[in-house]
């Protein structure tokens, strides 16, 4: 879908849009709010194209990844969610979905990794319910076990909501930073972007009242990236939020981003300064050396109801999936990428994404326990990467292995970005 700068919009409300777009400037949550009022879907499919494609061309990411989703048992029990089991066995879930509680054993998840890793897998994204027993040295355990094990795996690990769990079981009770240091001390490379949802009071009461809220959330990943940890962000959206609840949410991202971003551009540029030079390669240096780091993409969340207490809702639509990830690449003009997990957006439509402003796919994923989209049985979920590379090809994009942090992966026997030779 390439765009011509002078093709007319066939909704005139966009036409102002159109052009702040094609000069490169920062839409406003009004735009945001017009976007999602318009039925003009390929004016927006293609404006987040024009974007999506000044910043990455015909590139389109993918990496070989395993989820570990280490247990369901969780304290909370936030109504979109059918994948918590209650420790006392009380839960909102239908009946259906309301059994087996389970836990990996430290053994278990390292052999999964292990595993992956052996695979050619270049990251592990272990995330979990907030477990009522577990100490904070299991986590810490899981980091340094994995790095003992497979020396060039990345460690993607925890979200927000589950790092402020470890901050009230730890013993003393660490801070934010605390935690985080330990985590990195053990193993851990970045954070996620899981349990996000929607930053909004309304929403958090309505639908995840129990959690913490967007404040403990941005504390975490502003304490990430001061401490130069990675992170990711999502969206959870299709379950009680309005589209101005959605703009709203991107919009705090977005600031959240110009943030990280400027103490980033601050801390390269004192390094450069205290090394005393200032050539492109070395300030390329500085910059990855820098203590700071910064949110590398976004990732809207389709809701998939079945199981949760919000089951009677429909959860959203293929237009709404796609509009929504075009509307988030348009708005996020400070996030690098953009990604559709397949696993939620389903691969069909995650393809159709790759002209709608999405250039990454995740990866294999091979299990993923959170949520599934048809029908019941194991929770094998894999894509193989010739199946990836299939999708990406047939919508016209190049296929691009990376690691976790956007480097392009080479095999074949040579050195990978990382450093790692990996086989073919
Ligand atoms: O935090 C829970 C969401 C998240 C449902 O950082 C649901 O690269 C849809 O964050 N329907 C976990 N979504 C997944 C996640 C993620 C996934 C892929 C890549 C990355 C990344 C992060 O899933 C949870 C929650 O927001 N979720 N229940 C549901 N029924």
């Amino acid at each position: 879908m390439q765009a011509a700068a002078d093709t007319p919009v066939s909704d005139p409300a966009l036409e102002p849009i159109r052009e702040r777009v094609l000069a490169g400037e920062r839409l406003s949550i009004d735009d945001g709010v017009a976007l999602y009022r318009s039925r003009d879907i390929f004016t927006i499919g293609e404006l987040a194209n024009i974007v999506r494609e000044r910043r990455h061309g015909r590139a389109a990411y993918y990496n070989i990844n395993r989820h570990i989703n280490y247990t369901n048992y969780c304290v909370l029990r936030c109504k979109f969610c059918s994948f918590y089991r209650s420790p006392d066995g009380r839960t909102g879930l239908t009946p259906l979905s309301n059994t087996g509680g389970y836990e990996y054993s430290l053994d278990e998840i390292v052999e999964i990794a292990a595993e992956a890793y052996a695979n050619r897998a270049t990251e592990v994204h272990i995330v979990g319910g907030l477990h009522p027993k577990l100490p904070f040295s299991f986590y810490t355990d899981v980091c340094r076990a994995i790095k003992q094990r497979c020396p060039g795996l990345h460690v993607k690990a925890f979200t927000a909501i589950e790092i402020i769990h470890f901050t009230r079981i730890s013993k003393p009770r660490l801070s934010i930073e605390e935690v985080l240091i330990a985590l990195k001390e053990a193993g851990l490379d970045s954070l996620p972007g899981g349990g996000a949802e929607i930053f909004d009071d309304r929403v958090h009461a309505e639908a995840f009242k129990a959690k913490v809220g967007e404040k403990h959330w941005f504390d975490v990943h502003r304490a990430a990236h001061n401490l130069g940890i990675p992170s990711n962000a999502t969206m959870l959206y299709g379950h009680v939020e309005t589209p101005e609840e959605r703009i709203r949410h991107l919009v705090k991202l977005r600031e959240h981003q110009d943030e990280s971003l400027a103490r980033l551009a601050n801390s390269a540029c004192r390094i450069v300064k205290e090394g005393g030079s200032e050539t492109a390669g070395d300030s390329q240096f500085a910059v990855r050396q820098s203590r700071s780091a910064a949110f590398q993409c976004c990732i809207p969340l389709s809701f998939i109801p079945e199981g949760s207490a919000l089951e009677h809702l429909p959860g959203p639509t293929g237009l709404d999936d796609l509009r929504t990830l075009a509307i988030s690449r348009l708005m996020l003009d400070n996030i690098p990428h953009i990604k559709a997990f397949w696993i939620m957006q389903t691969p069909k439509l995650s393809q159709v994404a790759l002209n709608w402003g999405v250039d990454d796919f995740d990866g294999t994923v091979v299990w993923y326990d959170i949520t599934k989209r048809e029908g019941r049985g194991t929770n094998r979920q894999e894509l193989t990467v010739d199946q990836i590379r299939r999708l990406i090809l047939e919508a016209g994009c190049v296929p691009v292995e990376r690691d976790t942090l956007y480097r392009p992966v080479r095999r074949g026997g040579e050195q990978s970005s990382t450093g790692r030779t990996i086989p073919v």
